[in-house]
C-alpha cells in the first residue's frame, strides 16, 4: 500500500526536504499551499511534478478538514508556521494565530476526520530561551524569550495534550536550529552567506548583523527531516530533541564564512541596532541522546561542511544572478 504524507509548509525549507525524503521512502507526498498574490514555488519546483500540491490556510480550520477528507493521509507533518523569531515582536498576535492556534486546528482536523493519522509538529529549542539546564533535553523545562518562543510552547503542550486526552499518535519534535541553501534570507546564517558571497564578488561593501554573541546548534536540515519521519514510525508517539549537541557564536559562523572565500569578517561586518531583539536566547545547546538511542537518529553534517556548502551554493546563486 502507497503511504500517503500531508505536508503543511511544503513552501518552506524544512517542507522542501522532507518531500523530497519522503518521496525516496515512496510516499505520496501531498503539500498544502496558501493563497498568495505570487507563486512561491523556488523550493519545490524541482519535485513538483511528483507531489500533489493542494490549497489551505492554517488559519481556516475548514480548509484542513477538507483536505484531510479529500486526500487521506496517514501521516501528517505540521511544519506551517510564522517562523522568524524577529517578526513575532511586531506581529505577535499573527505569530500566536499562525504558530500556536493553528496546531490545535490541524490537531482537531484530525480528531474529526480520521484519529489514526499520525501526526507530526514542528516544535523548537526557542522554546528553551533563557536556558534552565546546558545542554537541553527533553525534560528541561521551558523559558521562551519571544512570542514566537511562547506560540511553540503552546503547540507543544497541546500536541501532548491531545495525544494523552485522545489517545492520538502526535509527536513534537524540538529541533534545534538547522540551515541549508534553502533557508529563508532573513535568517541570520543565510543572510551571512548570502552576503558573503556579495562582498565577495563585488556588489557588496558591507554586512550588517545584530548581536554576533548569541550560541546557537547548527544542524543540516537535510538530517533533521529524516528524524521527523522516523518519530513517525515508532510503536509509541514520544517527544524528542534533535540537534548536533555543538554550539558555535554568530561571530564564529561569520569568522568562517568569510574565510571560505579568502576574506577576514572584520573588514565587513557592522554591528546594526536594527537587527538587535527585545530579548536574546544567548545560548542553545541540545542533547539527542534520546533520538540516537530510540530512532537510531544522528546527524551526518559538520557545521564546518554546512557553513562551505552554504557559502558555495551563494556564489554560485549570486553569480547568476549578475
Ligand atoms: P519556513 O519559514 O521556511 O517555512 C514556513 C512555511 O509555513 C512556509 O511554507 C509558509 O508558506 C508556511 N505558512 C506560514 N503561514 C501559513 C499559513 N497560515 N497557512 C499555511 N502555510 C503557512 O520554516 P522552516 O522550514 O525553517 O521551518 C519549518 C517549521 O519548523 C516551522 O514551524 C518552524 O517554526 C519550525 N522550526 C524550524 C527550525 C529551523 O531551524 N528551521 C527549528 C525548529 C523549528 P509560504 O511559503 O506561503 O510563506
Ligand atoms: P533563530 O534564528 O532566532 O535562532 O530562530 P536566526 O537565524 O534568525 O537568529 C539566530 C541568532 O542570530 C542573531 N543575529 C541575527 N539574526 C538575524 N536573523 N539577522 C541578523 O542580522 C542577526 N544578527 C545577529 C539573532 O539575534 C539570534 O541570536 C530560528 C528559526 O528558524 C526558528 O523558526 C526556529 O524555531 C529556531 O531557529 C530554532
Amino acid at each position: 500500500m502507497t503511504k500517503r504524507a500531508l505536508i503543511t509548509g511544503i513552501t518552506g525549507q524544512d517542507g522542501s526536504y522532507l518531500a523530497e525524503f519522503l518521496l525516496t521512502q515512496g510516499y505520496k507526498v501531498i503539500g498544502m499551499i496558501r493563497r498568495s498574490s505570487t507563486i512561491n514555488f523556488e523550493r519545490i519546483k524541482h519535485i513538483q511534478d511528483d507531489i500533489q500540491l493542494v490549497s489551505g490556510d492554517l488559519l481556516d480550520e475548514s480548509s484542513l478538514i477538507g483536505i484531510l477528507r479529500d486526500h487521506r493521509p496517514h501521516e501528517v507533518y505540521n511544519l506551517a508556521a510564522q517562523s522568524f523569531v524577529q517578526t513575532s515582536w511586531t506581529q505577535p498576535v499573527f505569530t500566536g494565530e499562525t504558530t500556536a492556534l493553528s496546531v490545535t486546528r490541524v490537531l482537531n482536523a484530525i480528531r474529526i476526520i480520521d484519529p489514526d493519522i499520525r501526526f507530526y509538529q514542528a516544535s523548537s529549542s526557542e522554546m528553551f530561551g533563557k536556558v534552565q539546564e546546558v545542554p537541553q533535553t527533553e525534560t528541561t523545562p521551558f523559558y521562551p524569550r519571544s512570542p514566537y518562543g511562547v506560540a511553540k510552547v503552546y503547540g507543544h503542550w497541546i500536541t501532548v495534550n491531545y495525544r494523552e486526552s485522545y489517545n492520538l499518535y502526535a509527536c513534537s519534535g524540538i529541533l534545534f536550529n538547522h540551515e541549508s541553501p534553502r533557508r529563508g534570507l532573513e535568517f541570520v546564517t543565510r543572510k551571512i552567506t548570502y552576503g558573503v558571497a556579495r562582498i565577495k564578488l563585488g556588489l557588496d561593501k558591507e554586512l550588517r548583523l545584530g548581536d554576533l554573541d548569541p550560541q546557537r546548534d547548527w544542524g543540516y536540515a537535510a538530517d533533521y527531516v529524516r528524524a521527523m519521519w522516523q518519530m513517525l514510525q515508532q510503536d509509541v508517539p514520544d517527544d524528542y530533541v534533535i540537534a548536533t549537541g555543538k554550539t558555535n557564536t554568530v561571530r564564529h559562523f561569520c569568522e568562517l564564512a568569510f574565510g571560505c572565500v579568502g576574506l577576514d569578517y572584520r573588514d565587513y561586518v557592522v554591528q546594526d541596532e536594527r537587527f538587535k531583539r527585545p530579548a536574546e536566547v544567548d545560548l542553545l545547546v541540545g542533547d539527542a541522546s534520546k533520538a540516537r538511542e530510540v530512532l537510531g537518529w544522528q546527524p551526518e553534517t559538520s557545521f564546518e561542511e554546512l557553513v562551505q556548502v552554504m557559502v558555495e551554493s551563494d556564489l554560485t546563486l549570486v553569480r547568476s544572478q549578475t
